[in-house]
């Protein structure tokens, strides 16, 4: 059966590469197929929170899905603690997942940095667990942005192995479901489905305002550096002025913002919030200056993000209701999460005595 399961971490400075490049994707899935939106605290925990900020960007976080329209009567909205099973399963994967598979995770170098010897253990096994927030839910599709490639790559190699070690016992259990992809290696039954990553669409890159070659990222020390969800109107303004450029002006087609890093983005930036493509813009554009693009391009922004942003103030400000969603949206997902987790219990051998 197919099913969607994505998380955004609470871990401050929601951004448009976040909107852009997951939340509002997650809108038109509600109408397509289950979805499941987690706010993973699980995975912002693996490097330091302040306690009461956690709380309140899992608020956040909660707000930006239902104003950009996340709708929780169509899906599941809860933060990942509350449902134990990720923690469970994600132990499981530990024991799955190899050393050599999560030595080569590029995130875990980029921000564990010069220093691996004092990064936290969860950091290093960060992917286990999001497979684990998949898995449990033995969801097909996971809308992200390109940067979580490596990890849904190794979800799929989780997801594999788990069901190549217990191919016997998943048969004798009749747990299976047929597999779509029968190879000579790997079994015609199989327990975890191989999860389909979704990285579609002109929004799944967004770069950084100051440094073209850099994601935009929550935890980039300079502000400038991106747009915030919370942004006013004129700090908007201000960040798209200072974004860096080069001197040329617009090309006219697409082609022409090669080696153009920044231009290319800003260009990005308005397609995905115009909801048209590069090719598009540049027809509109093309031959003019960035003094000209960047007014266009923060009258957009600020068209596209203040309402979300208003509305993502009024449903902070009623954190009772924001915490009921959570409430209701955890039970909800506990009640897929829990029969797998029974299953899988049994396939891996452990022993229930109640
Ligand atoms: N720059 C981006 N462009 C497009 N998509 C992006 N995403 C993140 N940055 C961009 C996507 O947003 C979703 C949620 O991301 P996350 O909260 O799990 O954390 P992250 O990928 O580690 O994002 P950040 O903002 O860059 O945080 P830090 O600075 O902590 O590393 C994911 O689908 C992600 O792909």
């Amino acid at each position: 059966q197919p099913r969607v399961f994505s998380g955004v971490q609470p871990t401050g400075n929601l951004h448009l590469g976040n909107y852009l490049g997951a939340i509002v994707r997650f809108v038109p899935l509600q109408d397509q197929m289950p979805t499941i939106f987690s706010i993973v605290d699980m995975h912002a925990i693996t490097v330091w929170q302040d306690p009461a900020e956690l709380m309140k960007q899992t608020r956040e976080v909660t707000a930006a899905y239902l104003a950009a329209g996340v709708d929780p009567k169509k899906s599941i909205i809860f933060n990942q603690s509350q449902v134990k099973e990720h923690a469970e399963l994600a132990w499981i994967f530990n024991c799955v997942a190899r050393m050599g598979w999560l030595k080569r995770m590029t995130q875990f170098k980029d921000k564990a940095g010069k220093h691996a010897e004092n990064a936290s253990v969860g950091l290093f096994a960060y992917p286990n667990l999001m497979a684990a927030d998949i898995l449990a839910y033995r969801a097909t599709h996971v809308p992200v942005g390109d940067d979580q490639k490596q990890h849904l790559e190794l979800t799929r190699d989780i997801a594999q192995k788990f069901n190549n070690d217990f191919a016997d016992r998943i048969k004798e259990l009749g747990l299976g479901v047929p597999n779509p992809e029968p190879t000579h290696e790997a079994p015609d039954e199989i327990y975890f489905p191989v999860t389909e990553p979704m990285i579609t669409g002109p929004a799944t890159r967004i770069m950084s305002l100051r440094d073209g070659n850099k994601k935009m990222s929550k935890s980039d020390p300079s502000d400038l550096s991106r747009i915030n969800l919370t942004d006013d109107q004129d700090t908007i303004a201000k960040k798209i002025k200072k974004a860096k450029t080069d001197p040329e002006a617009l090309p006219s087609e697409v082609d022409g913002l090669e080696g153009r890093a920044e231009a290319d983005n800003l260009v990005r930036i308005y397609a995905a919030l115009a909801n048209r493509t590069k090719a598009d813009v540049l027809t509109e554009f093309g031959g003019q200056q960035f003094s000209a693009f960047k007014p266009a391009l923060s009258e957009l922004a600020v068209e596209k993000l203040a309402p979300m942003t208003d509305e993502m103030r009024r449903i902070m400000d009623d954190t009772a209701s924001v915490d009921a969603v959570l409430r209701d949206g955890a039970e909800r997902a506990a009640a897929i999460a829990e029969p797998v987790l029974h299953d899988v219990r049994r396939i891996v051998g452990f022993l229930e005595s109640r």
